[in-house]
């Protein structure tokens, strides 16, 4: 199923050339991602198509106008017949996970609300807001990356956006461990071999070994990953003996 994702923004260019390239552009390409922009401007009164003003109480910056933001909003959700949830991107929201990813690439169709400046009047989130979102705990100058990055996120996992020799179920983060290494040609460099292991055809040990590289790096590097997981014996017994190979040269102190 294809999925549509109309954005408000005062840049709809920006939006527009996130999702002009590579997996994301495909996906627009092939139909299963309808990507739309609206500008508040467009929807702004008198001749300086104010979208902002002072924040009330006092203070720098300016707040995003109500008005503006709810007419755009009614264009969006009328330019659709299916239902459509609002997220705003702020740093107030609940961060985005892949599990939040997996469940919005399932909707037919969302909107996503851009803020700038020091953001939009309370009131039209309680009143037009379905959910918020951030994509972590550092600052932005305004929503548009983090709409981006929700949009790449969810357009490269609508159903034939990926090459046939990628998979959404090969994902980092699908199995909530994090990739291991790869290597390509030339198999002998001055920066290193590639381990002989890769170069064996035994595929099962091949297997093997990406499993254990897999969970030793997430141990060494997002213990935090591993903590949320039930390893099985199997994995446990691969762990262990990537702890033992690497004893004295990783940051096992830390665990
Ligand atoms: C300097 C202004 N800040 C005062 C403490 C508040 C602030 C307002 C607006 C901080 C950032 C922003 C703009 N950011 C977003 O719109 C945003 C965002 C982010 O900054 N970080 C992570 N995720 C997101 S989603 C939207």
């Amino acid at each position: 199923m294809a999925v549509r994702i109309d954005v408000v923004t005062l840049f709809p260019e920006f939006v527009r050339q996130c999702a002009a390239f590579g997996v994301t552009g495909r996906a627009v390409e092939r139909d299963l991602l309808r990507l739309e922009a609206w500008n508040p401007r467009d929807y702004a009164e008198g001749g300086y198509r104010r979208v902002d003003d002072s924040v009330c109480g006092g203070g720098p910056g300016m707040v995003m106008l109500i008005e503006p933001l709810r007419r755009t909003l009614a264009a969006a959700h009328q330019a659709a017949p299916e239902a459509a949830p609002v997220i705003y991107l702020s740093p107030q929201g609940k961060r985005l996970t892949q599990d939040k990813v997996r469940q919005l690439a399932s909707l037919p169709r969302m909107i996503l609300l851009c803020g700038r400046y020091e953001g939009i009047d309370e009131r039209l989130i309680e009143h037009e807001v379905d959910e918020e979102l951030s994509i972590g705990d550092y600052v932005l100058s305004g929503g548009e990356l983090a709409a981006a990055v929700l949009i790449d996120a969810i357009g490269r996992l609508q159903e034939g956006a990926l090459g046939d020799a990628q998979s959404a179920e090969q994902d980092s983060f699908s199995d909530g461990l994090l990739d291991c290494p790869h290597y390509t040609r030339p198999v002998s460099h001055g920066f290193g071999e590639v381990p002989a292991i890769l170069l064996s055809g035994d595929h099962a040990a091949i297997a093997r070994w990406r499993r254990r590289e897999a969970l030793g790096r997430t141990w060494q590097r997002r213990p935090d990953l591993l903590d949320a997981l039930a390893l099985d014996v199997e994995d446990q017994r691969l762990l262990e003996e990537f702890k033992r190979e690497h004893k004295g040269h990783t940051h096992e102190q830390d665990h």
